[in-house]
């Protein structure tokens, strides 16, 4: 029995990756099909993917031409599988005509004709595009705009702050079509908001965006009450529009590998997580901003709730507090089987790690993890230790710019990777917090 490989994205599967996977399959008569994850893609520079790795397999499964798939999960792998597999022959395209000669030490390479005149960047590009507007233009915006450049389908076209001088700025230094003089007139001319103004107009400016059919994409922290979140995400579905959270941390390579890892049981069952994060700001700004609650805490839960779920039985509190504003702010979280805390601070420095404990082993993530790139898996037996390394390209935003972009484009009610149960929770316990619910003072 001949036994062919072949690999690609199959991003928008089209003719063209039909017509490969035919012709791959008459090579032989056992078809593998290699299908890259999500990540792999990522580090190997395909940022503008439109599928997701489950519906790029669902895709080449239903041309019903593989007789196996397999994930292509990292670099050097072709070579494993083809001696896993006992592979005959590795089939690709013509683009790849010479790159991949060095497998020929294993099976034999065929490159087969590409079909002319189709390519998923061609259709990605017949996608229509995302006009975006900005509500605030500090410096959170800036990088915003900066990282949009990276996603495709998507531009930020025009701009809105009540200081009418930060705003020409701003369009000025991105090069905006359009400066707007008021709320209105920025929602006539975008489909799509992001809203980075400060925290305690998020709720207001959302509801506006989403009472005008506009799609959401609001910075942290979302809203402090309950009642809020649950107005603004009913309006989003009434208005059946995207209503998402811009926590970066939730959408970058590392945390979501490291999200799949640990459900896999890589380190036994969870029983606890430890994770901080701090930014010493002057006593002006603090108050600006609100405090180390809501200047951070929405970071620090996201692996609590990502791993433990929504069903805490109770949470307490520890704070110094200055002036009104906690400066520090220790939580720890009670679930039935598992417990969790979290530091943040403002006024108070803390290591911004992270450290996931199981029944095997434990996950360390160094400081910031919540910008990573990087995490070990440590077991009792240090033979077994081992790193993981991920892109965490410019500053991170870019992934959740694609996600957002993905949803309004194509999957208006698809998966997104922060859940509105998860968003809920942690604006659950922002409230708690603001009702001074098992509150202790330092
Ligand atoms: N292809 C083709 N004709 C097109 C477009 C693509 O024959 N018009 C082929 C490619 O040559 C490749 C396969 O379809 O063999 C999958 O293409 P992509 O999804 O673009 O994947 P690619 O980036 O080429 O990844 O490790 C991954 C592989 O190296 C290939």
């Amino acid at each position: 029995m001949t036994r062919v490989i072949t690999y690609g994205t199959y991003d928008l599967f089209h003719q063209g990756h039909y017509n490969l996977l035919k012709r791959a399959k008459e090579l032989g008569d056992y078809l593998i099909v290699g299908v890259t994850t999500d990540n792999f893609d990522l580090e190997r520079g395909k940022m503008n993917t439109c599928n997701n790795v489950m519906e790029r397999i669902e895709a080449v499964r239903a041309t019903g031409l593989a007789d196996q798939i397999v994930i292509e999960e990292y670099k050097g792998q072709k070579i494993d599988d083809i001696l896993k597999y006992n592979v005959n022959i590795f089939a690709i395209g013509s683009d790849w005509e010479g790159y991949f000669d060095y497998l020929k030490e294993f099976c034999e390479v065929v490159y087969l004709p590409r079909t002319q005149g189709i390519s998923s960047t061609l259709l990605r590009e017949e996608r229509p595009t995302v006009n975006l507007g900005i509500i605030g233009t500090g410096s959170i915006a800036r990088r915003f705009v900066s990282e949009s450049e990276n996603v495709t389908n998507v531009k930020v076209v025009v701009s809105y702050n009540p200081n009418q001088d930060e705003n020409k700025k701003f369009c000025q230094d991105f090069g905006l079509i359009k400066v707007a003089d008021s709320l209105d007139d920025l929602f006539d001319s975008c489909d799509s908001v992001y809203i980075a103004s400060p925290f305690n107009t998020h709720y207001g400016y959302c509801k506006h965006a989403l009472l005008l059919g506009k799609h959401v994409l609001c910075e942290t922290p979302f809203v402090l009450r309950k009642q809020e979140a649950d107005e603004l995400y009913q309006l989003a579905e009434e208005k059946q529009k995207i209503l998402m959270v811009a926590l970066k941390t939730a959408y970058c390579p590392a945390f979501c590998h490291l999200f799949s890892l640990l459900k896999s049981g890589i380190i036994g069952e969870i029983v606890e997580i430890n994770t901080s994060s701090s930014t010493i700001q002057e006593e002006n700004a603090s108050k600006q901003h609100g405090g180390s609650m809501v200047e951070h805490a929405c970071f620090t839960m996201l692996p609590v709730i990502k791993l433990f779920g929504v069903n805490y039985r109770n949470i307490n509190f520890y704070s110094k507090t200055y002036n009104g504003i906690d400066l520090f702010t220790k939580a720890v979280f009670r679930y039935d089987h598992a417990v969790a805390s979290f530091q943040v601070g403002t006024g108070v420095k803390t290591e911004g790690n992270l450290v996931i404990s199981g029944t095997k082993g434990y996950v360390y993530v160094p400081a910031p993890w919540w910008r990573t790139d990087y995490f070990e898996v440590r077991y009792e037996d240090q033979n077994k230790n081992k790193k993981f390394f991920y892109p965490f390209v410019g500053e991170g935003l870019r992934y959740e710019i694609k996600d957002f972009v993905s949803s309004v484009i194509s999957n208006p009610k698809g998966t997104s990777k922060l859940t509105k149960n998860e968003i809920m929770c942690m604006v659950n316990v922002q409230e708690q917090y603001l009702k001074k619910e098992n509150l202790f003072e330092l």
